[in-house]
Parts: C-alpha cells; structure tokens; sequence
C-alpha cells in the first residue's frame, strides 16, 4: 500500500461569461474530481482547488455586447457556475474568484517578487492600436489570420484551430474586434517573461524528466513549443479590465489574464487555508507535495510551460507532477460552441435530469478524450444508463437487497461451506481496490471505471449461475451462503463505485447501513477502499439493511427526441442568425405593382389535402367570393387552427391544379427564424374582407 501524500490538485478556472458544459465536465471537472475523491478515500491529505477566471478581454466584450459593466457579468456567471459545481457533486476544498481581494493581494505580490528579481524584461513596443475606439488591441479584441495555420478568424493571443499561442502582432491582416478597422501601430511599455531564458531548464525538466509520465498529447504540444524555440511573453496589457500592474510606468495597464488566472490556483489555497485555520505554504512549497492540473489541452502551454516558468522565476514553489489534459469532447459529430448555443449545459442537465447526477458522470467518463477527440451524443447516453447502469449495476444490487428483505428480513445470512466459486469470486472481490487504483493513478479513468463496471458485472453473473431463487426451494443452506457473498460483493460496490459514482454510491450505503455520512455510530461498519483487498468480511452476518430503493431508471426515447430537439431548435436558430439575406431582385415599375390585386380574406374552411404532407385547401372568403386556394402550410399548420385567421391573398394569380384541385389564389406568408412558416396578415381585426392592399 503507497505512503500517504500531499496533493495539491487544480482545475482550470472557467471564464466567467457562461456556464459551465459537458465539454468542461469531460475534460476537467470530472476526472478532477474522480481523481480527488480517490485520493481522499485512500487516505491522502488532498486539497481540490477551483475557481472563477473573472478577467480577460472575453468577459468586457460580452459586458460591452449586454450594455453592462464587467463586474456585473462575472457577479452573474460565477454564481451559477459555482451553485452547479456545488450541485454536480465536484467536491471543492475552495472556489474562488479572481476578482477576490486575496487574489489581487497575491497575484500583485508574485509579479512584484519577479519585478524585484529582474525576472522582467521592460521593453517598448509597437502595439496594435484602434484609433477610432482610442484603444490598444490585445487578444480577443483583434482577429486576423493565423501565421501558423492560415485559419483567418484567430484571435490576437491564440488560435481556435490550430491551438498555437502568439502574440497579436503575429496575425496576418489584423481587424479590430471593437470596430472591424485595421488597426495600426503604436508604442507602449510593457513587462515580458523572457521563456528563452527558462529554455533549457524547461528542457531539461519536461523533455528529459516528463517523457515516460505526461500524457504522449501533453508532452507532444510541450516539445514542438520547445523546439520552435521560446520567446519572451507579454504578461501586461493596455486595458482596464483586471489587476493593475503594482509597478513604476503601469498606470492604465493591467496583468496579462494568463498571468494572473494560473495564481488564482494559489490565491484560492490561500482563501481555503484562512478559513480552515491551516497552513497554506506546504500545498505549494513542500518538495513531498504533488501538484496536479487538470486542464483541456487548448490550455497546455499556459500549464507546461509559462506558470512552470513563472513559478521556477520566483524561486520558492514546487512545479506540478503531472498535467494530464484531455481532448475535446464533442457534441453529436460536432464542436461544442457556446456562441453557437451547441452544447448541454450543466444548469440545465441538473434541472431536467434531477438526482441524476451520477447518470452524466458515468457517460462523460464512460467517453472521456483521454486520448483524441470524442463525441457524446443522447442516443448514447441512454444506452449506457440503460444497458449499464440499470441493466447491470442497478439490477445486480436490486436483487441482493430485495431477496436479503424477501429471504432474511434484511438481515445478513450466516456463509455455509463456500464452494470453490464463491472462493474464487471473493478472492477476484479482493483484487479490484488494486486494479481500479492502478488506472486512476495513470489519469486512466475510463479504464477504471470500465473496471468498476467489471466489478457489477461478476456480481450480476454470481447471482444468475448460482440462482438463488431457485436454490431456496431445494437448499435452505446454500442460499444462505450465496446471498451472504453477494452482499460482499455488494458491499466492495458501495465503496468502490464512489469517486465515479458519488451519490449512488451514498445511496448504497444508506440501504446497506454501512458508513454513509448519515449512518449512526453503532451501525457503522467502515469498509475503506483498502479494506476492501485486506479485510475478510465486508458485510458481517447478522447486520441489518434497509429496503431496496432503485439507483438508476431507465431512461425513455421522448426524454431524448426531448433533447435532440432541442438542439434542432439551436441549430436551426443559428443557420437563420447566419443566414445571408436574400439579395434585392430587379426594380419593378408602379404599373407592374399595380398589376397585383392583393386583398384582406379570411380563411372559412380548411381540410388537410389527402396523401400531400404539405398542402392544405382552404376555402378563402376574399370579399369578392368564397374560393379554394391551395396553400403548402400544412407542416406548421393544422387544418383546425387556421379556420377564421384573417390572411392577405393575392387573388388575380392565374389559377392552377394542385394535385388536381384548381387554386384560385395565393396566401401570402414568410418564415420565422426557426422555420415556421407565419402569415403576412392584417392585424387589425377590422380589416374588412375584400379591401385592397396597396
Ligand atoms: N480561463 C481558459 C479556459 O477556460 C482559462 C483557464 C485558466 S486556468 C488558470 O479555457
Ligand atoms: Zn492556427
């Protein structure tokens, strides 16, 4: 068994101008949080430490956009995006924000350590500058083509496409965000981290010391940035959203957002020692403590090398152990976009999947990008709820704990002579806390979890080969022995299901009435996650359970076509937001508008137009006459609902047959941004029958 440790374990702080998503939950928060609570349950000294990343140019633009300030923006977001943590079950030791007091304390204090030091270099530049918006242009205020990747909507600090990090005046034909102008050059100081001179040590430690134990996608992004060579890195701005530079000549600038949000990590340790009476130096400054950061990949380079380098210049802390990043996570064949509205947002999973945490956890591991890109679609997420979670774990745990209640009153039965199966299963019992440990440690959580669901699966196929409800009417004493074992195993799954199954796993152990947070004392058998290889008996006979209560449902099709729609809804709001209007056709002369007789009518009669899923005929009363018209509504339309509408027809349209009915007219209509077809129609109720349109 491993000594107990130290850990200091991060995750990225999301921006704060939107919530949170399952592309962030796949990649970060969950494994973080996995990772976390197995530590915790192996007895470690953890500490898991978030927070909001409330900076940057992203946040004034969205600000500017909602006619807002900034800080009304990042009040909002970091309230729903730490009540969702909260309520997802990522268990925090501290969320922070990096508008807090704290963190502008530490983050001044660390740049004017490094000032101090001369790790600086001050150098004026020339800068990308916006005239007309009197403003200088940093990051996500210029867009321009990407030097490395040709992709011609990166952004100033980083490109979406390729991932490659540079600086705004790298961008090929910038434009300004703020007023689409090419900008132009003007000077101005700034602070820069001069990375070649960190180059070799950084070299040394990541391509000599990481090569056998960073991720092979960390370490790849790590070497190519190395082997192009570092270069010195702004780390101020000429803005005025963010933490001013505590120096001589920073009036109007502040921290570079990349500077500042990776100190967040400390300043939320710093928040979190505070409040618990504790030390916060050893989590940062101990040699023995491992610091880990989860993060997406779009972030390695900020991870790897710049906060490493930063960190190594002010001399004191310790550099992380390892930076497992994932991929990215896509949403049915493509890319999560929160501009777009592509995504499943966590607010909204928690309020219309509640008390089904777990359910989201399961898939986003079950897919984790450990490795590549992957894709998560609803389809999937109910076959693994209902083929897995229900089928398989929910089902195993059903039947021991309702033929325990049937056979036994709930009470544990004695073990008889184990047979070599029940011998050989407990022993294979024994052998997961080991194999699942040996996963999570290599950041393999879907490989561990899968090992999870092993464990549920050599339960379920205990109780179908040993029949239980079969044996009772033949061997009283033999199905004793079977269920006692089966409880074992039951019992190893309340323990091991908990940092991929936390409230399951709580769930559990209350029917089981073994330790939970709300068992009390003298019921309280304690099964560790080592107990579970060491000790012989998990579920002693003679302990009482509780009632069976079911731990996953099954999932129904309209719950999905539910959210499959819904994501229709954006996507169609999105092509109609994007869609290119028409361009103007050839002028017409007075007299050719003349021509048209458009009139007030008012729909009498309509009936859906047999074995044409779109036609509907209709019987107008335009004032002139009662006539049929033929009309192509009927996919937004029911017939029911159009009787007694007032609508504009064009009635001097030479009539024509339609599926052999004979149109004498035209309804006019347009389209709403979603597709649905809505009439052009008087709206005044007044508007007589007959009259002209003109
Ligand atoms: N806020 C970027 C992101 O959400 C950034 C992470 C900061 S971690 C110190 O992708
Ligand atoms: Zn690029």
């Amino acid at each position: 068994m491993n000594t107990p440790k130290r850990y200091t374990i991060t995750t990225a702080l999301p921006y704060t101008n939107g919530a949170i998503h399952i592309g962030h939950l796949a990649g970060v928060y969950v494994p973080a949080d996995i990772y976390a609570r197995y530590l915790r349950l192996t007895g470690n000294d953890v500490i898991l430490i978030g927070g909001s990343d409330e900076h940057g140019v992203p946040i004034t633009i969205k600000a500017k956009n909602e006619g807002v300030t900034p800080q009304d923006i990042v009040d909002k977001y970091h309230a729903i995006i730490k009540k969702s943590f909260e309520d997802f079950g990522i268990t925090y030791d501290n969320y922070s924000r990096t508008s807090a007091q704290v963190h502008h304390k530490t983050a001044s204090e660390f740049f004017t350590t490094l000032n101090d030091k001369e790790e600086f270099v001050e150098e004026v530049t020339e800068q990308l500058y916006d005239a007309e918006a009197n403003q200088f242009l940093a990051d996500r205020f210029v867009v321009g083509t990407c030097p490395k990747c040709g992709n011609e909507e990166s952004y100033g600090d980083q490109c979406e496409n390729c991932g490659t990090s540079h600086n705004a005046t790298d961008l090929i034909n910038p434009k300004s965000a703020l007023t689409g102008n090419t900008p132009t050059l003007k000077q101005t100081k700034h602070w820069f981290l001069p990375l070649d001179k960190h180059e070799a040590f950084l070299k040394e430690w990541i391509l000599e010391g990481h090569k056998k134990d960073w991720k092979s996608n960390v370490y790849g992004q790590c070497k190519s940035w190395i082997d192009d060579g570092l270069r010195p890195r702004a780390v101020t701005r000429d803005l005025n959203w963010g933490i001013p530079v505590p120096a001589e000549g920073g009036e109007g600038k502040v921290l570079y957002v990349w500077f500042d949000a990776p100190i967040g990590y400390i300043s939320s340790t710093v928040e979190w020692a505070e409040r618990e009476g504790k030390d916060w130096e050893p989590y940062w400054k101990d040699k023995d403590t491992k610091l880990v950061h989860f993060i997406g990949k779009d972030n390695i380079v900020f991870h790897c090398i710049i906060f490493p380098a930063m960190l190594k210049a002010e001399g004191s802390y310790i550099l992380p152990e390892n930076v497992p990043a994932n991929e990215f996570l896509n949403l049915e064949g493509n890319k999560l976009s929160t501009s777009k509205n592509w995504a499943v947002w966590l607010p909204d999973y928690l309020e219309e999947f509640p008390g089904q945490q777990d359910v989201l956890r399961y898939v986003l591991t079950a897919n984790a990008p450990e490795t590549k890109d992957n894709d998560f679609t609803w389809k999937d997420f109910q076959a693994r709820n209902n083929n897995e979670l229900v089928a398989i774990f929910g089902n195993f745990i059903n039947r021991v704990v309702v033929l325990t209640n049937k056979y036994y009153d709930g009470v544990v039965p004695t073990a008889n002579a184990l047979s070599q199966v029940d011998e050989e299963t407990l022993a294979a019992v024994k052998a997961y806390p080991d194999v699942i440990s040996s996963s999570i440690e290599r950041y393999r959580f879907r490989e561990a979890q899968q090992e999870l669901m092993n464990l549920a699966r050599l339960g379920n196929k205990y109780l179908a080969d040993e029949e239980p409800w079969k044996v009772i009417k033949v061997d009283e004493a033999r199905t004793q022995t079977i269920m006692y074992v089966a409880l074992q195993i039951a019992s190893a799954l309340a323990t091991l299901c908990e940092p991929f199954l936390p409230f399951t796993s709580e769930k559990l152990k209350n029917i089981l009435n073994v330790g939970s947070s709300d068992s009390t004392e003298e019921n309280c058998i304690e099964n560790s996650w080592n107990e579970i290889s060491t000790k012989n008996i998990l579920l002693p006979s003679g302990h009482q359970i509780g009632k069976a209560e079911l731990l996953f449902s099954k999932i129904e099709d309209q719950t999905i076509q539910a959210q499959l729609d819904k994501l229709k809804a954006s996507k169609k709001a999105n092509e109609a937001a994007n869609k290119e209007v028409e361009p103007q056709k050839d002028t017409i002369t007075f007299e050719d508008f003349t021509k048209l007789d458009i009139r007030v009518g008012t729909i009498l009669e309509a009936e859906k137009m047999p074995k044409a899923k779109k036609l509907l005929v209709l019987k107008v009363d335009t004032g002139i006459d009662v006539r049929t018209i033929v009309s192509g509504i009927a996919e937004s339309f029911t017939a029911e609902e159009v009787v007694g509408k007032k609508v504009t027809v064009l009635v001097n349209l030479a009539p024509r047959k339609l599926r052999g009915v004979e149109s004498q007219g035209m309804i006019l209509m347009t389209e709403t941004p979603e597709g649905k077809l809505v009439f052009v129609n008087p709206d005044d109720a007044n508007a007589v029958n007959g009259l002209q349109i003109s």
